[in-house]
């Protein structure tokens, strides 16, 4: 079992502890215990197999041995325990947002649903009330919720996408006789959420491929294994498969078959009328005209033989990149990121130490870091108060001139309260090199009050960029309700970047806001939010995501020097203080 396995098993022990209506003290424990092997950036059976399970934080011997139990059997004999008290069906209502294993207790014990169709019946036959907690306006948020599940059922977010994907195709890269092996379809476009994953591969054998792939570890059902093509479930976590297609393509049509199985389907449907258009046709197979074969082997002879230049993949949407004449050869690459401006340490919910991020960063290359830990209000986040903050401040700066070859700077992610204030007084914010403001509680339905939130934090001259702005999680939780334009707008003006958090359960500004608001002139931050080491490498999924923004190198504020994000800060205090006091001046 992998990290994201075990933390899994974890995570769902602690909601059928609480459903069954456990003390919170046990809950917490277990939570803790998933959410410190989810963060972790080493392998769990590498720690288990030296003995250091006991030394991670928040787990004791007792939850050491069931780890140890859980990776030596793949299973937890309390799991099944509790599944035998608590029906498993009950899990599924946790993914409607607004609905905790509180709730889901009192919906259980007091009306016996036990399943997300039994609390659509109740809501439609209204024998939810009287229930406490379920007054009209809930109910509707809860069928609100309900829709949204529905709508993410069945899709699997990138970033759970990519371990598998890279493993299986490396793995078939190495076969014997395997030319190459290559993802196609929205995985390679580099959606947030994908169908099915599409695979290619050059073969000399390719029943022998097929045979190979069908055998793999991690596939739970074989769908179908042919010669050239092979279908298969693979399991993500317990109770979540992920479909994949693998399919063996001759080399010197590998390109046209890439090309097709990439997509985006409207995207091919565009280039297949430029195809017609010169009475030619095209298909996985080649761009032909009648039997004489025009293109196959690479993409790029397709895409030129078209007239085009090659298109990224993350372009391929059909967005108007069959209008452009040339690919701009400053879109967004990692190798363009000189730092990253958001990430925790062990000060507030990270699990590294300062000098642990700024050593991993180093190896990134990176220029330079921001340390930003979350303020008072994110009681849970365990933020800082302002005395604390002080001393963190103090601590940072030490420990930066301890670290050689990385800038590291102190900045924070402070929260912004629902009325729009800060977190901390200007003098404290004002002391710090770069400040990230994000809303983490209170994300009502109302589009007005969210976006006056978001404006009033961004015309405070102490605050350089939004985090994660719209709130949303992939898959749990939906956007709150924003004004993005009117934010963009006023990020323009004031001099504030808008963050595309690379965390692949938010990716938050999305592709399609990122690129509204880098054409109205914000600027945009691309920033892990890294709580652990090894998560510093989730700053992929943002480039992909700023990539299907269209989003080129100077759009970017750390794909800048040290010293022109220094600028950046300097200028916003300078010139845009709050709007009452610059008038005045
Ligand atoms: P997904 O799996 O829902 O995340 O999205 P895709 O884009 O991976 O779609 P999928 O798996 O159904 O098909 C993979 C690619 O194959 C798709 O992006 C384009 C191509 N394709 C599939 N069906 C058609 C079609 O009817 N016409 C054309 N032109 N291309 C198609
Ligand atoms: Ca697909
Ligand atoms: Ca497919
Ligand atoms: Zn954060």
């Amino acid at each position: 079992m992998n990290n994201a396995e075990v933390a899994h098993v974890f995570a769902e022990v602690a909601d059928l502890l609480e459903i069954k209506g456990e003390d919170s003290f046990r809950v917490n424990s277990y939570r803790r215990v998933a959410r410190t092997i989810g963060d972790l950036a080493a392998d769990i059976n590498d720690l288990a197999a030296r003995g250091e399970l006991a030394t991670l934080p928040g787990v004791g011997k007792g939850s050491a041995d069931k780890i140890q139990q859980l990776l030596e059997t793949g299973r937890l004999p309390l799991r099944d325990e509790l599944l035998a008290e608590v029906p498993g069906s009950l899990l599924q209502l946790l993914r409607i947002p607004s609905v905790g294993p509180k709730k889901v207790a009192l919906l259980w014990k007091e009306r016996g649903v036990q399943s997300l169709n039994d609390l659509k019946g109740a809501i439609a036959t209204g024998t939810l009330e009287g229930l406490k907690g379920f007054g009209a306006k809930s109910i509707e948020q809860i069928l609100r919720g309900i829709e949204f599940v529905e709508r993410s059922a069945g899709r699997t977010r990138l970033g759970d996408a990519w371990e598998v994907v890279t493993r299986i195709c490396a793995a078939l890269a190495g076969l014997k006789g395997v030319e190459r092996a290559e993802p196609a379809g929205s995985f390679r476009r580099g959606r947030e959420t994908i169908g099915d994953i599409d695979l290619l591969c050059v073969a000399a054998d390719g029943e022998a491929v097929i045979q190979h792939f069908a055998a793999w570890p991690g596939v739970v059902q074989v769908l179908g294994a042919g010669g050239t093509k092979g279908s298969v479930l693979v399991e993500l976590r317990p109770g979540r498969t992920l479909q994949i297609d693998l399919r063996v393509v001759p080399a010197e049509s590998f390109g046209a078959a890439w090309q097709y199985f990439t997509g985006s389907k409207e995207h091919n449907i565009r280039l297949r009328e430029l195809a017609q258009k010169r009475g030619w046709s095209l298909n996985e197979y080649g761009l032909t005209e009648g039997d004489r074969v025009i293109a196959s082997r690479t993409e790029e002879d397709i895409y030129a033989a078209l007239g085009l230049p090659w298109i990224p993949p993350e372009l391929r949407e059909d967005r108007g990149e069959l209008e452009l004449r040339a690919v701009p050869g400053d879109l967004l690459t990692r190798e363009h990121i000189r730092g990253d401006l958001h990430m925790h340490t062990v000060a507030s919910d990270g699990h590294n130490t300062i000098e642990e991020m700024a050593a991993a960063a180093r190896k990134l290359g990176y220029e330079y870091i921001c340390i930003t830990e979350h303020s008072a209000s994110s009681v849970i986040a365990n933020g800082l108060k302002p005395p604390q903050l002080r001393q963190h401040i103090e601590d940072v700066r030490a420990a930066a001139r301890r670290i050689g070859g990385i800038t590291v700077w102190v900045g924070t992610e402070v929260d912004i309260r629902t009325d729009g204030t800060l977190d901390y007084p200007d003098e404290l914010l004002a002391e710090l090199d770069f400040v990230t403001a994000s809303i983490h509680a209170g994300m009502g339905p109302d589009l007005a009050a969210n976006t006056r939130r978001t404006l009033a934090a961004m015309q405070n001259p102490h605050v350089h960029c939004i985090g994660h702005p719209t709130g949303r999680l992939i898959n749990e939780r939906d956007a709150m309700p924003l004004d993005i334009e009117a934010v963009a707008k006023e990020a323009a003006r004031t001099g504030t970047a808008l963050e595309i958090n690379a965390h692949p359960y938010r990716l938050d500004l999305k592709d399609q806001h990122a690129r509204l608001a880098r054409d109205l002139g914000a600027r945009i931050a691309i920033c892990t939010d890294a709580h652990a080491t090894g998560q510093l490498e989730l700053m992929h999924f943002g480039v992909v995501t700023a990539r299907r923004a269209w989003l080129r190198r100077g759009d970017v504020l750390n794909t800048q020097t040290a010293k022109e994000v220094a600028t950046f800060v300097t200028a916003k205090r300078r010139d845009h203080g709050r709007p009452e006091i610059r008038d005045k001046g």
